[in-house]
């Protein structure tokens, strides 16, 4: 299987920001500097440089040059490189870019709501459809769902959430990084000079909750946050206060499958101490940031979060099973002293109690940056202090200034690693695992670390880390060794099959294809070895940012999920927001 990638001449294909850089890679066998000409759209030269030798990358083992057009400012759109005899993809030089995908990164969330049927009037006739999992025939859930035999003898009302991923399972470990990054794409237009709220209220995303006097991204958070807490063990049971892992089809279901037409019985899956601290923290954050909208929600995510901590606190090593993963993902993590960081953080910075401050300096991760932004990866589902510590950095909290100067320390030296990372590789990515592991939805690695960018971007106007945010922006959107955006819809090569039940015009022409704005999963350098068919197939040696394929079944490196989709909107936000300034 040869890949096809195109042009060797490689830019981001949506475009550049007239102020930020602008730079791209030349797959070349050549060794010697070779001229390149950037043409505006009427084909007149708008400037002319020559290449800079790279080597070989090891990420794709293409033998490339980079080359730089910073200095060109004038907006414009048909933009072209051209070099060693070819031509780039065409581009844009504009600020308002990104202006489309804040809201069309965030109806990725409306769209996957469970529970509710999918409004024509908001997301256009090809994506409406019935509301699932309410109990009708032939669905079996998820309003009065039983535990796996042997697990707890009560049923529970756990409607609503979101579907996960291309699966229509609902995980609390996964609903919770994912809720939180939303909640933190609001947050930051309350705490950073020049983020705009207005792009974000009521009335300004596609959410049915419009007129609510709420903004829509608290409104869509909310869909999430209310079935955490339904997930939660009731008072007066063996464990009240933790919360179930995860429910879920007792068998995976085939592709497609609309949500309302799942014959599945569903199955509600043991508490753990993970999914209870994800709880603790997402609840936590909500009750700050409703408490302005509806004081009684923001009181019952505070009670929530409370008894969440407490039973963690009661219960610190109930883990999920890792064999658990027959009709859903396991979701399994040894270790959760991250979770237990994150809830601290998110606890001590809504109520100030010092029980959670303790918690914070008491824990083995405070201060520790390789230990909360791992050099090899960064946050993930599984590695949440990062949340906690992006929190305790930018939301007034009661920190002494010598323990805010420490936990912002530990935000700047991750993004000096992360930015440096975008000026030394080739692609100018900033994520750089050890042995190139482009783990499952590494597409999300780059943009969780591109968060952390932005938000010491934020805290400190530094223009190197919006730089590299941008950077990574490009790798995203075709800067790469295969030529291709990983968003539906924006840019010319962009993925369009992404693994999805209901999403998969690939195998089902009469169903659509995924809306604008959805990110694929991305390279997997395991994929091969997942059980991915389409990946066993096809990929077997791939090099690292090449194991992708933009095709239906490949769930292990094209599936969308929304712990990747909020990494995108918190960071679309952002780049609007850096297009206005
Ligand atoms: O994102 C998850 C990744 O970290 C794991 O390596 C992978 C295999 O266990 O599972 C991923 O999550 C999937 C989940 O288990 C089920 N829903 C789809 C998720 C995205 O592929």
């Amino acid at each position: 299987y040869v890949p096809d990638t195109g042009s060797p001449v490689r830019v981001n294909q949506v475009g550049y920001l007239p102020q930020g850089p602008k730079s791209g890679t030349l797959v070349t066998e050549a060794t010697e500097p070779l001229p390149w000409t950037l043409r505006a759209a009427d084909g007149t030269v708008a400037a002319t440089g020559t290449t800079v030798p790279g080597g070989v990358d090891p990420t794709s083992r293409q033998n490339v040059h980079t080359f730089d057009f910073s200095d060109v400012t004038t907006p414009g759109d048909g933009y072209t490189v051209e070099a060693d005899g070819q031509v780039s993809e065409t581009f844009s030089i504009r600020g308002d870019l990104y202006d489309s995908l804040r809201s069309d990164s965030l109806a990725y969330f409306y769209q996957n709501r469970s529970g509710i049927a999918i409004d024509a009037a908001l997301v256009g006739e090809q994506y409406a459809r019935p509301a699932g999992h309410l109990g009708a025939a032939p669905n079996k859930g998820d309003t009065d769902v039983p535990c796996q035999p042997g697990v707890c003898d009560y049923r529970l009302d756990v409607r609503g959430g979101w579907y996960d991923a291309g699966d229509q399972g609902k995980y609390v470990v996964n609903g919770g990084i994912a809720v939180a990054e939303l909640m933190d794409t609001y947050e930051r237009t309350l705490t950073a000079d020049g983020a705009e709220s207005a792009e974000l209220g009521d009335g300004a995303l596609r959410v049915p909750e419009h007129g609510n006097d709420i903004p829509d991204i608290l409104d869509e958070a909310r869909w999430e946050l209310d079935f955490m807490m339904r997930m939660q063990v009731p008072a007066g049971q063996p464990l009240a206060g933790m919360v179930h892992h995860k429910v879920h089809d007792a068998q995976w279901t085939g592709l497609p499958m609309m949500p309302h037409l799942d014959p599945q019985q569903r199955e509600l899956h043991p508490p753990t101490t993970a999914a209870t601290l994800n709880l603790a923290a997402a609840a936590a954050q909500c009750a700050r940031l409703f408490a302005p909208y509806d004081a009684e929600f923001a009181d019952r995510c505070r009670s929530a979060a409370e008894a969440a901590w407490s039973a963690a606190k009661a219960h610190p090593d109930i883990l999920a099973d890792p064999d658990d993963g027959t009709g859903g993902g396991t979701y399994s993590d040894d270790d959760v002293s991250d979770e237990f960081y994150w809830a601290a953080a998110e606890l001590f910075t809504t109520t100030g109690a010092d029980t959670y401050r303790q918690a914070l300096l008491g824990s083995p991760l405070h201060g520790d940056t390789d230990a909360v932004f791992p050099a090899d990866g960064g946050m993930w589902w599984g590695g949440t202090a990062g949340l906690g510590v992006l929190t305790l950095a930018t939301v007034p909290n009661d920190l002494t200034a010598g323990q805010l100067a420490q936990v912002r320390t530990v935000l700047t030296t991750a993004a000096d690693r992360y930015a440096a990372q975008t000026e030394d590789q080739l692609y100018g990515v900033p994520y750089a695992p050890t042995g190139q592991n482009y783990v499952w939805g590494s597409n999300s690695q780059v943009l969780n670390n591109m968060i952390v960018l932005a938000t010491a971007a934020d805290l400190t106007g530094k223009a190197e880390y919006r730089d590299a945010v941008l950077r990574g922006a490009d790798y995203l959107f075709g800067r790469n060794p295969l030529n291709q955006s990983y968003v539906t819809g924006y840019g010319e090569r962009s993925s369009e099959n992404q693994h999805h039940r209901v999403w998969a015009h690939q195998s089902a022409p009469s169903l659509p294809h995924p809306p604008p704005g959805s990110l694929a999963g991305g390279p997997n350098l395991t994929a091969p070895t997942s059980g991915d068919p389409e990946a066993a197939a096809k990929l077997k040696g791939c090099a690292a940012a090449m194991c992708y394929l933009d095709d239906n079944g490949s769930y292990a490196t094209n599936e969308v999920a929304i712990n990747w989709n909020a990494p995108l909107a918190f960071v679309a936000s952002y780049l609007d927001d850096a297009g206005d300034g």
